[in-house]
């Protein structure tokens, strides 16, 4: 099939997985054409079957702001016709689904839109009534649409109260990335004298609750001698480091900042925290999963679906601190529990979210629209 993929290049799980499945699809033979506003970050180098397309917003005097989703439009409704796309996998409602839409208008029927939600396209901008109907027709119009988690399907139809059948399909990851790494060389240089190594992975949003990752730790090293790595950049690393300061944890912490080889660095780690205020699906929770770390999370959106309580991970109610910190001193303590966990996270990643299963629960969604044939499994 000739598929176009559009999605947000910068670091994030949608762009992650977007780019991911693309390539593995272009692996199995389908040509990809990436539509979007720069390289995507995981695509630096060359893959056979995969073609880039830049969206190069014209910026003109008499604009006030540069018109990105009618220039994304026009550069889709290009590619579709040059290169005789069958569908376009648009991830992210907004805008998205809605360019989509217009590119359909304008090359015809014969080109067909799957849309996958993401989580704040929907959980953010779905409270903003200025935004609430162009989201909504994103959706509608969509010749399909999946979401990354049932909670998310769920929020979905309560906010928007769309019509639209919207199918589950989990995040994935790599088998072949996304497994332990020997890294104890590396990690003694964080935990010299042998200490469990706490790890949190985000984009330092407020959603993502960065100070309770700060506060739980700081609990733990009241029980345990313990470490934490800070991975990722974003708008919360001043405020985390005040109250690191504040708290006097900083000596026991180290910023990574932004990582490419997040499957390294996690082996280097012992215990993922993610106590996020929304996740629709917490890719960071699933990565962490597959290279055998378990996770202590919030109870927020996908996570229960991703985390099993008790068995890959312990799943708390958002804010939970004193909670979260007394699970990651049990399983830094209790090597029997922890070895456990770890096993189980494994086979779950690599069972339940594996990029050979949801890659092909993508092209039965492709093949269902090309062929006509739109009868939905929900
Ligand atoms: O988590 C973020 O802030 C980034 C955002 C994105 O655009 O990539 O993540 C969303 O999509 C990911 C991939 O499906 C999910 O794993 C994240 O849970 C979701 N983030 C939120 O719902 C806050």
């Amino acid at each position: 099939m000739k598929i176009g993929i559009t999605c947000y290049p910068t670091v994030g799980g949608s762009g992650i997985v977007a780019t991911e499945l693309g390539k593995y699809l272009a692996e199995k033979g389908h040509i990809v054409h990436f539509i979007t506003s720069g390289m995507p970050f995981r695509l630096g180098k060359y893959y056979p079957n995969i073609y880039f397309h830049e969206v190069d917003v014209t910026s003109y005097s008499v604009f006030q702001f540069p018109p990105y989703d009618l220039t994304l439009a026009s550069r889709m409704a290009q590619v579709a016709k040059n290169e005789k796309l069958d569908l376009l996998h648009v991830h992210y409602a907004v805008p998205h689904a809605v360019s989509a839409y217009l590119a359909k208008q304008m090359v015809g029927d014969q080109l067909k839109v799957v849309t996958t939600l993401h989580g704040t396209d929907i959980t953010v901008l779905g409270y903003d009534h200025t935004l609430k109907d162009i989201i909504r027709l994103g959706i509608e119009n969509s010749d399909a649409v999946t979401a990354v988690s049932e909670d998310l399907i769920t929020q979905t139809r309560d906010l928007l109260q769309v019509k639209k059948p919207i199918e589950l399909v989990y995040n994935f990851i790599d088998s072949r990335e996304y497994y332990p790494r020997e890294m104890s060389r590396f990690r003694k240089d964080y935990a010299p004298h042998g200490e469990p190594v706490f790890i949190h992975i985000s984009n330092f949003r407020k959603v993502k609750r960065v100070c309770d990752v700060v506060r739980i730790f700081h609990k733990i090293t009241q029980s345990v001698s313990a470490k934490l790595l800070m991975v990722g950049e974003g708008p919360e690393i001043p405020v985390v480091r005040e109250l690191a300061d504040e708290l006097g944890v900083s000596e026991d912490i180290t910023y990574l900042g932004k990582q490419e080889d997040v499957a390294c660095v996690l082996s280097m780690a012992d215990v993922l925290l993610l106590p996020s205020e929304k996740e629709s699906f917490g890719l960071a929770a699933l990565e962490a999963m597959a290279c055998g770390k378990p996770v202590i999370s919030s109870n927020a959106g996908g996570l229960p679906e991703v985390i099993q309580d008790g068995v890959t991970g312990y799943v708390l109610p958002i804010g939970d601190i004193q909670g979260m910190a007394e699970k990651g001193i049990l399983l830094a303590t209790n090597k029997e529990l922890y070895q456990s966990f770890s096993e189980q996270s494994i086979k779950r990643a690599h069972g339940v979210f594996s990029h050979e299963k949801i890659a092909e629960q993508y092209e039965e969604i492709y093949e269902r629209v090309v062929t006509g044939n739109v009868c939905s499994k929900r």
